[in-house]
């Protein structure tokens, strides 16, 4: 954002160009009892394009707040059998509406209640009689402060997801489970529950690359992350931890119930052919599975990673397309 000469906040486009920012499609809010002053506030703000909504109540505007993704509610504290105090905390009290912009409606010889309306978390506010220009001037102003910090959050949630998922597959990393999976042991370990760590690795990958190309490996990562991911209960975990090969934590899982996870996810697998691109037939695919049972005190994530991984081995030295504890 880059002030432009005239005053006016404007996004720096990549021509080098400076675009005043209207608030197009603003979803906006207005509580104001009298129909002259909402008529004129309201067609204030529609002249930038803002889609403005009334409401009769305070009960109704936060029933609406609630139920609606609003960019800026207009409380005046003029109203008659209302209190829009009471609406700035309420507004504020809820998840849902706590960042929403309050902009104030207020009379001159009502300072003392904007300082009130203020301190409960209103942004900003306007005096009668209302001057149109300043009401748009400071609409804007809110409208553009809460869209600029969705979108910084919408980079910050990007990039945290970024940093802890793979992104061809979309399961979490390795730098996902190195971080987490410690704190899952620990816990385990101090509710003395079961953890069951899954390693698997794809049978003779390198064929498929070497037939059918990288492109079709890459989808053959993919469908195997998906049908892993779709066998698994919500609170159990898969993650790609480099190349062909995945782990699989299994929180309150003993060795029994281990097996039938990891064989149920074998012959997913194994039974029913891959058919990722329409130019290339079926690519038959199969699994090798490691695991171990983890809980005990003294068992580490790398511990028990290790063990998987010589069980994987077995597995793999066994003829594969099979799971081996
Ligand atoms: P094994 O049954 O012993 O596991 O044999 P394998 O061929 O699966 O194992 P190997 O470790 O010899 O080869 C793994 C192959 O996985 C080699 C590598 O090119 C391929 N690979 C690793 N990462 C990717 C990827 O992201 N995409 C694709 N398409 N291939 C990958
Ligand atoms: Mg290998
Ligand atoms: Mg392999
Ligand atoms: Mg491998």
């Amino acid at each position: 954002l880059r002030e432009t000469t005239s005053g006016q906040f404007g996004v720096l486009e990549p021509t080098g160009t400076l675009r005043s920012e209207s608030f197009e499609g603003a979803r906006i809010l207005v509580l104001e009892d009298s129909r002259l002053d909402l008529a004129k506030i309201a067609e204030t703000l529609q002249r930038d394009h803002g889609h403005v909504m009334s409401a009769e109540t305070c009960a109704t505007a936060l029933e609406r707040a609630l139920g609606d993704d609003l960019d800026l509610v207009v409380i005046s504290l003029t109203l008659m059998n209302e209190d829009g105090l009471r609406l700035c905390s309420q507004l504020r009290s809820h998840e849902r509406t706590r960042q929403v912009p309050i902009l104030l409606v207020v009379d001159e010889g009502d300072l003392n209640r904007v300082a009130k309306g203020l301190e409960l978390g209103a942004n900003d506010y306007v005096i009668k009689p209302i001057d149109r220009n300043e009401l748009l001037a400071r609409a804007r102003t809110q409208i553009r402060r809460k869209r600029y910090q969705e979108r910084l959050r919408a980079n910050y949630e990007q990039s945290l997801s970024m940093a802890l998922t793979d992104s061809l597959t979309g399961v979490f990393n390795r730098r996902y489970i190195n971080a987490h999976l410690p704190r899952l042991l620990e816990r385990a370990i101090d509710n003395h529950k079961p953890v069951a760590i899954l390693l698997f690795d794809i049978d003779h990958f390198k064929v498929v690359n070497d037939s059918y190309g990288h492109t079709v490996g890459d989808e053959v990562l993919k469908e195997v992350s998906s049908r892993a991911s779709r066998n698994l209960r919500t609170f159990d975990l898969v993650a790609r931890l480099g190349g062909e090969e995945f782990v699989v934590i299994l929180p309150d899982t003993d060795a029994e119930a281990a097996l039938t996870v990891a064989e149920r996810l074998r012959t997913r697998i194994a039974d029913t052919p891959f058919k990722v691109t329409a130019d290339v037939g079926e690519i038959p695919v199969t699994v090798s599975i490691g695991f171990t049972v983890g809980g005990r005190l003294g068992d580490t994530a790398e511990g028990l990673i290790r063990r998987a991984d010589e069980a994987l081995y077995e597995a793999k030295r066994a003829g594969r397309n099979r799971t081996i504890a």
